[in-house]
């Protein structure tokens, strides 16, 4: 009879937790699909699909170590389809003395599961889920006196305290911290990039599960060929693969957009880290090793733009959840209210942006992070979309979504909704920087360098609505003071024609 139960949620998947160091038979661990997780925003098929089937490659692993397992299917007859439930459930049936679980990296399952542990009459502990770099307290500690909490310190900070990319005298390699003018390159013509690493699960049986437990959810899916890792080693193949043929280049092609190519050189890592199959620490650690053994091929900028990502970025947005939740999934900082449009979950619109970002994001549940911020994020930011809406729509639809890292990416860095704690002012831009950076333009129904009249390109008219709209909020951002000064150098009727136009968009939302 087990005397204490563990409890795994389906993002906790981390093999290498010292949970697992010793098989002890009086410990039950459990993981269970339950209706709710699937319910609280609409998901994407695959990213259901995905989690279904690691938890379950999770929880075989397990027994094979010869851990005891207990593992609620969503279709179960005895799966009372919540956490609370299931878990009174099995200490009732075993009379266990002890639960405990780990660190949820979202709010609304931290209040659960500690009201929970309070209600239970036995012990109740909550551990460390031996993931991040950081605690959840981390960031703000860091910032305790300032009023706002910059990224490039933080990072810098990381940087020295866990000694990536050092030297013994306490200054960066190279002598410098960021390389980010080194990079944002638009891709060569005729640039074919290597094509992205597909691993072919056949998942049929989980998506029949799906199918017969009734779960809401959108997108397309290959059952029979499943592309995105689902145990530890495949994380770790994906990732190597990465290292070997798309770190050399990752850095100068970040921030470019390709009409043919959906991953172009990002390393599609993103879903296997947040289940946790593979943990940041080796990931940086790997990267490093790499391009210390492969100088001549990888240069800095390139691995110290993709250090930041993870080391910076990813640590930098959980400390921003912990700091500001509950609070942060209320902000609305320009007040916006307008519906998403229905083609967000079609991709049904003559923009071609907006049209190959979201229909990719249905076939593969995955944008890459320019595609996410300018494209899809800076209409619904140019639109006035509520942010409530986006941010349903990017933690439903993309594989990799959970709410400490999307929320912090939609609602802060997109949306700016949290009026500049995350970004310091807000990622915006007209058609001209889509055109900059990839070949969308080239194939679209709409003129990027026209910015009124009949097939004018709406991105543009949209933005300048957007700062004449905003000017009370953001003409006092330094940041910001240029394109002011550009707008105000309009004429009347030049300015007056470009919102008439913005009006005619908006007002037509659902066809353009
Ligand atoms: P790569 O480009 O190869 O980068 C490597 C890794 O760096 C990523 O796997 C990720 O772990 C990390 N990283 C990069 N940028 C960020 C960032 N801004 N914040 C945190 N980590 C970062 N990322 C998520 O993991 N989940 C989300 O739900 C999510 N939602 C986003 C929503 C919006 C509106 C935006 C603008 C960004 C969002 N991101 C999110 C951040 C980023 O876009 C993704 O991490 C990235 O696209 C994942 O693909 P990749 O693994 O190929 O990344
Ligand atoms: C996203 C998700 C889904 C769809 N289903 C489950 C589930 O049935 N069981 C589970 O343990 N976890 C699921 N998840 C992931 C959880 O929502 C995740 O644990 C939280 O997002 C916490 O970050
Ligand atoms: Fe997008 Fe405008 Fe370019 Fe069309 S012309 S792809 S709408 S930026």
């Amino acid at each position: 009879m087990p005397s204490t139960i563990r409890l795994i949620l389906g993002d906790q998947l981390n093999i290498n937790h010292s949970w697992f160091s010793a098989v002890d038979q009086s410990v039950l661990y459990v993981l269970m699909e339950v209706k709710p997780e699937s319910e609280y925003v609409k998901h994407h098929v695959q990213k259901i699909v995905g989690i279904f089937t690691a938890m379950r490659l999770f929880a075989e692993r397990l027994k094979k170590q010869g851990h005891a397992v207990k593992y609620y299917h969503i279709t179960d007859v005895d799966n009372e389809q919540s956490f609370a439930s299931n878990i009174k459930a099995l200490i009732k049936k075993h009379g266990t003395r002890k639960f405990e679980y780990l660190e949820p990296d979202e709010y609304r399952l931290d209040q659960q599961l500690q009201s929970l542990a309070n209600s239970l009459e036995i012990k109740a502990s909550c551990h460390s889920s031996e993931h991040f770099y950081t605690s959840r307290t981390e960031l703000a500690d860091m910032f305790a006196e300032k009023k706002s909490f910059l990224m490039e310190t933080f990072y810098r900070n990381m940087r020295k305290k866990h000694q990536v990319l050092m030297q013994a005298d306490g200054k960066p390699v190279t002598g410098k911290w960021n390389y980010d003018h080194d990079n944002r390159k638009k891709l060569p013509k005729n640039h074919e990039p290597t094509p992205p690493k597909y691993f072919a699960h056949d998942v049929s049986a989980v998506l029949a599960d799906v199918a017969a437990a009734q779960l809401p959810h959108m997108g397309r899916v290959d059952a029979e060929q499943f592309i995105w890792p689902l145990t530890r080693e495949e994380a770790l193949e994906l990732y190597e693969f990465f290292l070997a043929e798309m770190l050399q280049v990752f850095g100068a092609y970040q921030d470019s957009m390709a009409q043919q190519y959906w991953s172009i050189y990002h390393s599609r890592i993103s879903f296997a880290m947040n289940i946790k199959l593979i943990g940041p620490e080796e990931i940086v650690t790997l990267a490093e090793q790499y391009w210390t053994e492969h100088q001549s091929q990888v240069s800095i900028a390139q691995v110290e733009g993709f250090i930041r990502q993870i080391l910076g970025w990813r640590e930098y947005m959980r400390g921003i959840y912990w700091a500001h939740m509950p609070e942060y999934s209320e902000l609305n900082h320009f007040d916006n209210d307008r519906p998403l449009p229905s083609w967000y979950w079609t991709g049904d619109t003559k923009m071609n942006c907006l049209h190959k970002s979201i229909d990719q994001s249905l076939e593969h549940a995955y944008a890459h992070h320019i595609q996410r911020l300018m494209v899809t994020g800076n209409f619904a930011l140019l639109a006035g979309i509520a942010p409530d809406e986006v941010d349903a729509w990017y933690l439903g639809i993309y594989i990799d979504a959970f709410e400490w890292v999307e929320i912090t990416n939609t609602r802060g860095m997109s949306q700016y909704a949290d009026g500049g704690i995350v970004g310091t002012k807000p990622y915006v831009s007209s058609g001209s920087y889509i055109h900059k950076m990839g070949d969308y333009c080239q194939h679209c129904h709409y003129n990027v360098k026209q910015k009124t009249g009949e097939g004018a390109c709406p991105m543009n008219s949209l933005y300048w609505n957007f700062l004449d709209k905003h000017r009370d909020l953001l003409a006092g951002n330094r940041r910001m003071s240029m394109m002011y000064r550009v707008w105000d150098k309009y004429d009347a009727e030049t300015k007056s024609e470009l919102l008439q136009q913005a009006g005619q968009y908006l007002d037509d939302i659902e066809n353009i």
